[in-house]
């Protein structure tokens, strides 16, 4: 059975709406990536070098990134081999059951959050200026108060004019409480009344806002800095996870905004918001695989339920619907 095929029995009649969270927000990428792909098998009659580097070419302007398109090109015409393939269609399912693997075949490190069972969950959000962290705080918040859990929100961005009423804006919309100070005053502060309260209120999950930073601003990283040491000492082992959000639509920079931010500090997970915004969503595969931090979520739209836990299937099954809708009729 092709992998097309697999997908398609697995999601084409799903009726559970994250596939469709999927599909909808990957159209932009669709229409640029797959159909080029869909163009390219049409236009070649068999599979040889021409095919391989037109192939190429697409895969670096979808944001795939150089080394991971390499590593897929060469994974790829191995399996053309192997499986004797030469009809340019049989292709299309082989590069979508790569782009899966290749996505999986990093370290050990999953999707998973490290949710404590029985005490409290701290998660620190970081990343420099726009790229989502406020929103997808209340996104989450959304999420796991939907899950019955109690949530908390810790204003920790006290540096820029009106951050502070915005996070008050995703609580009031949500429902859950926030913790916040003056602007202006110490954001490690705020974490550790943050804490405090959440003690008091038995709250299972405090999300934590902070500023963005941009990499060489070497005070906000010291800021950061000690917000963390403030979190550790107050829970040891916390926070539990380290979230790094950056924009898809930055493109490659977004790649360099990780590794900055990965010497400074212990990301554990990446949030890539606006991945409805840009035609270039191959830059999942890119972060995953260059930088071998996984993917935790993905931002797929503004509204509250359209942050969703990162999927590698669903993603390729959104990339290609379309063609996979119609192919395996
Ligand atoms: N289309 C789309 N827009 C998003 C997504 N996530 C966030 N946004 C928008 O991006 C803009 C910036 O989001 P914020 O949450 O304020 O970003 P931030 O990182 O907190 O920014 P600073 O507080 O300035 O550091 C807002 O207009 C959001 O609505 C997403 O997944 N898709
Ligand atoms: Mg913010």
């Amino acid at each position: 059975m092709s992998f097309f095929q697999k997908l398609k029995d697995k999601f084409s009649k799903s009726t559970d709406n994250v596939t469709e969270k999927f599909k909808d927000g990957l159209s932009k990428t669709r229409n640029n990536f797959a159909n080029k792909v869909n163009d390219l098998v049409a236009r070649y009659r068999k599979v040889d070098e021409d095919f391989f580097e037109e192939l190429e070419e697409i895969l670096i302007q979808a944001d795939v990134g150089f080394n991971t398109v390499m590593e897929l090109i060469d994974e790829l015409k191995m399996e053309v081999k192997r499986k004797n393939i030469s009809d340019p269609t049989e292709v299309q399912s082989a590069i979508s059951e790569k782009l899966v693997e290749i996505y999986q075949s990093g370290e050990k490190t999953t999707g998973h959050i490290n949710i404590q069972e029985d005490s409290l969950t701290v998660i620190l959000f970081v990343g420099v200026n726009g790229v989502g962290k406020t929103t997808t705080i209340g996104k989450l918040a959304h999420m796991y108060k939907q899950q019955g859990k109690n949530v908390i929100l810790a204003a920790g961005d006290t540096f820029r004019a009106g951050a502070i009423d915005q996070l008050e804006v995703w609580g009031n919309r949500v429902g859950v409480d926030v913790v916040k100070h003056s602007e202006g005053s110490d954001p490690a502060a705020v974490m550790f009344d943050a804490i405090q309260s959440a003690r008091a209120k038995s709250a299972d999950i405090l999300l934590c806002d902070t500023a963005g930073r941009l990499q060489n601003k070497v005070n906000l990283m010291n800021e950061l800095e000690k917000v963390k040491r403030v979190i550790e000492r107050e829970i040891p082992g916390a926070p539990h996870e380290v979230l790094l959000v950056l924009d898809a639509t930055t493109g490659q920079n977004a790649l360099l905004q990780a590794k900055t931010f990965k010497e400074v500090t212990n990301v554990s997970g990446i949030v890539l918001t606006k991945l409805d915004g840009t035609a270039k969503g191959g830059i999942v595969l890119a972060i995953r695989n260059e930088l071998n931090i996984p993917v935790k979520f993905v931002g797929l739209g503004e509204k509250m339920d359209d942050l969703q836990a990162f999927d590698p299937e669903k993603y390729v099954y959104g990339l290609f619907s379309t063609i996979i809708e119609k192919e395996a009729e």
